[in-house]
C-alpha cells in the first residue's frame, strides 16, 4: 500500500565542494533509500538545498576577497552539478539563499515569536575588540567543556558532538585575529530547550528507543541526560536571514534555526512548481518524514529542529534519523582544509563513467555504525572482485551465449528441473531480502544482499555448463539461459537504487521497456517487460522467450594496479603540498661565534650497516665508518627511509657529539639531516663522488 515519505538530506554547506565523505555519509543512502521507496509505489519528496549561511562561507569570502554571494554561487552550482552527476535523485535541490527560503524561515520564526516560545534576553557574548565583532559558531574556536577537544567551535564540538554556547569554551581563541575575546552584552532570542525535554524523553528515548540506531540514540540520551539549555537562534552577523521583529537591527537567524527550515522551503518551491500541495508531506501525521544526515548533525535533527517543530504546532516529527558515523581516508579523517578528500568533480574526471563503481564501494564500506576507512585498495578490490567478476561477468555470459546461440532471442524453455526451480525461487525472494534491508537503514547489507544474487545467477551457469550441454542437448541449454535470462533481467530492477547507471545501461542491454507493439496504455502485464521491484517476487516470466535482447556491452572494466597507485600518489602529493603550504618557518636560532662553529667536528662517513630500532617507528640503528673508526649511530630517520636504502650512502657526520643513550643504544655521534621547503627529510648530502676527507674544510 502506498505510503507518503518526506525524506530530506543534510544541507551541504556551500563553501567548498563536495567528496567522498558526503557521498558515504548522506547522499548516497537517501538516494537508494529514495529511490527504492519510488519504485515500489510510494509518493516521495526527496528535499535537499545548499546551505548558505553560516561563518564559514564568510570566512571563505574574506579569504578569497570577494562576497559571501560569490562564495555561494559558485559552490551551490559546483554542488549541484556532482549531485546530478552521481545520480542523486532529489525530487528538489533549493538554495537557502533563495527568497521563497527566507520569507519561510521568518514565517516561522515570527511564529514561534508571537507565540512567546522563545526568551528574548541580553546577555553577554565573546567580542573580537581589534575586529570589532562579536564572535559566534566558527568565528570562535577553544575547548570543549564536555571532551576537551582543543578546536571546539562556538556552536559545537565536532568530536563529541555537543551543541555549545560560545561563552561555553575554555581559553576561547577568535579566529578572525587570534585575540582573546572579550565579553560584551547584546540581545539575543533564545529557544527554551529545556521547556522541551519533557517532551523529547517521551517522544525519542521511549518513542524511538527501538527502531533509531545505536550510534543516534545514544548521543541523544547523553545531552538529554545532562540537561538542555536555552540555545541562542539569532547573530549578531551581516550575512544571513534578517531577523524579523523590531529592536533586531544587525542580527539574523542563527544558521541552524535557519537550515533545517530550507528542507520546509525546498518542498514549498517542489510543490509550487509540481501544483502539488506541500503541506501533507510536513503536516500529515500519516506522512513519514526520515532524515539523512552525518553524525555531527543529530544534535540538531534530535532536538533543536523537533523541538521547533513541536513549538510551532502544526508540523509532524521525524519518525528516523539514521546518522551514519564519518568515513576516513586512507587512515586520516577527511579534511577540506588539509585537502585530504577525493573531491567528486575530480573523481569523475579520473574515473569518467564509472559513478556506480564509487556508489557501490561507499555502499559496501559505509559508516553506518562505526567510522569506516575509503581505501583506494578496497575501491579497487569492490570494483574488481565483485562488480567485474561477479556482476559484469555473470551478464556478460549470459548477454554473449543468448546472441551466440539464438542470436539474441530469448529461447522457449523446456520443463524445469529442480535446480531450475530452486533457482528461480530464490529469486522470487530477493526483492523482500533486499526491501528488509533498506527498511532498516542497513544499506551495506542490502547492496551485498544485491551481490549474491548475482553470485546466484553466475553459479547457476557455472553449474549448468550451458556451453557444454550444447553439444548435446538443445532442449536443456534453452532452459538454462532463459531460467539466466531471468535472474538478469531481476538484477536490471534490483540494482536500480544502489547502480542507477549500471541498471540503466542493462534495461537497455536487456531491451527491457514498455514492449514497442504495446502501447504504454495496455495494462497487461504480460506485455510489459518493464518489471516494477514487486514483479520480481510475484512475476513467473521477466522476460518472456521470443523477446530480442540487444548485444552485450560491459557493464564494468578492471582497475588496474597503476590507476590506484597514481590515486595514492595524488593524495601524498597533495598531502606534501598542504604541509609546504601550512608550514611554519621555524624562526632562526641564536647567533653563534665563529669560535663556536670551529668546535663542530664534521666529518664525511659512509654507512656500512642499517637495522630499525625495534617497538620504536622513527629510530634506526646504524654502523657508520667516518674514517676515523666505525661506530654506532642511531638517527630519527626511519619514517623516511628504509635500513636498505641507506647503507652504502655517503652522510656528513658529527664525529664530536658527546654520547648519549637511545633505547639502551649509545649513539656516539650524529648525521646531519635537514628538510626540503615541501617539508621532506633529506640528508646533508656532501657531493656523491667528493674525495672522503678527514674533516668538513672551513674556507
Ligand atoms: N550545513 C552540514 C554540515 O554541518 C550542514 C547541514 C545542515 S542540514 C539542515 O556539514
Ligand atoms: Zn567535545
Amino acid at each position: 500500500m502506498s505510503k507518503r515519505y518526506t525524506i530530506t538530506a543534510a544541507l551541504p554547506y556551500t563553501n567548498g565542494p563536495i567528496h567522498i565523505g558526503h557521498l558515504a555519509g548522506v547522499y548516497v543512502p537517501a538516494d537508494i533509500y529514495a529511490r527504492y521507496l519510488r519504485l515500489t509505489g510510494n509518493d516521495v519528496a526527496f528535499m535537499c538545498g545548499s546551505d548558505e549561511h553560516g561563518v564559514p562561507i564568510t570566512i571563505k569570502a574574506k579569504k578569497e576577497g570577494v562576497t559571501p554571494q560569490d562564495i555561494v554561487d559558485k559552490y551551490h552550482a559546483i554542488i549541484k552539478k556532482s549531485f546530478e552527476d552521481f545520480g542523486i535523485t532529489f525530487d528538489n535541490y533549493s538554495r537557502t539563499s533563495a527568497k521563497i527560503h527566507h520569507n519561510t524561515a521568518q514565517e516561522f520564526f515570527k511564529t514561534l515569536y508571537n507565540k512567546g516560545e522563545f526568551i528574548e534576553e541580553v546577555t553577554e557574548q565573546l567580542y573580537d575588540e581589534e575586529a570589532n565583532q562579536f564572535l559566534a559558531d566558527r568565528f570562535v574556536t577553544g575547548t570543549c567543556p564536555k571532551c576537551g577537544n582543543e578546536e571546539a567551535y562556538g556552536d559545537q564540538c565536532e568530536n563529541c558532538g555537543t551543541s555549545l554556547n560560545a561563552t561555553d569554551l575554555i581559553n576561547p581563541k577568535s579566529a578572525i585575529t587570534g585575540n582573546t575575546p572579550t565579553l560584551k552584552q547584546t540581545k539575543h532570542w533564545f529557544l527554551p530547550l529545556d521547556k522541551h525535554e519533557d517532551f523529547l524523553k517521551e517522544w525519542i528515548l521511549k518513542g524511538h528507543k527501538k527502531d533509531w540506531k545505536p550510534n543516534v540514540y545514544g548521543q541523544v540520551k547523553s545531552w538529554i541526560d545532562d540537561g538542555l539549555r536555552p540555545r541562542a537562534v539569532t547573530r549578531d552577523l551581516d550575512w544571513g536571514i534578517p531577523v524579523p521583529v523590531e529592536g533586531a537591527d544587525g542580527k539574523v537567524l542563527y544558521v541552524w534555526f535557519d537550515a533545517p527550515i530550507g528542507y520546509i522551503s525546498a518542498t514549498k518551491e517542489w510543490a509550487e512548481h509540481e501544483g502539488k500541495d506541500w503541506e501533507p508531506y510536513w503536516k500529515d501525521k500519516d506522512t513519514k518524514l526520515v532524515h539523512f544526515i552525518g553524525k555531527d548533525n543529530i544534535v540538531f535533527h534530535c532536538i533543536i529542529f523537533p523541538s521547533m517543530l513541536k513549538a510551532e504546532g502544526s508540523y509532524i516529527l521525524p519518525d528516523n534519523v539514521p546518522a551514519n558515523e564519518f568515513l576516513n581516508l586512507e587512515g586520516n579523517k577527511l579534511s577540506t582544509s588539509k585537502n585530504w578528500a577525493v573531491w567528486l568533480p575530480d573523481y569523475l574526471e579520473d574515473f569518467p563513467g564509472q559513478q556506480d563503481v564509487l556508489r557501490y564501494a561507499l555502499t559496501a564500506n559505509a559508516p553506518e555504525t562505526k567510522d569506516n576507512d575509503f581505501t583506494w585498495a578496497d575501491f579497487q578490490a569492490r570494483n574488481n572482485n565483485e562488480l567485474v567478476a561477479i556482476f559484469g561477468n555473470f551478464i556478460n555470459r549470459v548477454v554473449v551465449l543468448t546472441n551466440k546461440y539464438y542470436n539474441g532471442v530469448i529461447p522457449e524453455p523446456s520443463d524445469y528441473t529442480s535446480i531450475d526451480e530452486e533457482t528461480l525461487a530464490a529469486v522470487k525472494a530477493y526483492p523482500t531480502v533486499i526491501a528488509s534491508s533498506i527498511e532498516r537503514y542497513r544499506f551495506r547489507e542490502a547492496s551485498q544482499e544485491l551481490m549474491n544474487l548475482a553470485r546466484l545467477g553466475n553459479k547457476y551457469l557455472a553449474d549448468e555448463e550451458p556451453w557444454k550441454v550444447i553439444k548435446e542437448d538443445e532442449a536443456r541449454t534453452k532452459t538454462i539461459m532463459f531460467v539466466a535470462l531471468q535472474i538478469a533481467s531481476a538484477l536490471a530492477t534490483l540494482s536500480e537504487p544502489f547502480l542507477p547507471f549500471t541498471s540503466e545501461k542493462l534495461k537497455k542491454i536487456l531491451r527491457v521497456a514498455l514492449n514497442d507493439n504495446v502501447s504504454s496504455s495496455d495494462s497487461t502485464k504480460e506485455n510489459c517487460i518493464e518489471n516494477s521491484w514487486e514483479d520480481i517476487s510475484t512475476k513467473d516470466i521477466l522476460l518472456p522467450a521470443g523477446h530480442q535482447i540487444g548485444k552485450a556491452e560491459l557493464l564494468f572494466n578492471k582497475i588496474e594496479d597503476k590507476t590506484i597507485q597514481a590515486q595514492l600518489d595524488k593524495l601524498e602529493a597533495s598531502k606534501l603540498a598542504n604541509e609546504a603550504a601550512n608550514k611554519t618557518i621555524e624562526p632562526q636560532k641564536d647567533t653563534i661565534t665563529f669560535e663556536d662553529f670551529t668546535k663542530l667536528d664534521i666529518r664525511v662517513g659512509t654507512i656500512l650497516e642499517a637495522e630499525k630500532m625495534p617497538k620504536t617507528k622513527k629510530l634506526l640503528v646504524l654502523k657508520v665508518d667516518t674514517g676515523i673508526d666505525v661506530r654506532t649511530i642511531v638517527s630519527g630517520i626511519a619514517e623516511t627511509f628504509t635500513p636498505e636504502e641507506v647503507v652504502g650512502k655517503k652522510v656528513t657526520v658529527l664525529v664530536n657529539l658527546a654520547p648519549r643513550a637511545l633505547r639502551g643504544v649509545e649513539s656516539q655521534g650524529m648525521i646531519l639531516m635537514t628538510e626540503t621547503p615541501e617539508g621532506k627529510l633529506v640528508f646533508v648530502n656532501p657531493d656523491a663522488n667528493q674525495e672522503t676527507t678527514n674533516g668538513l674544510q672551513i674556507s
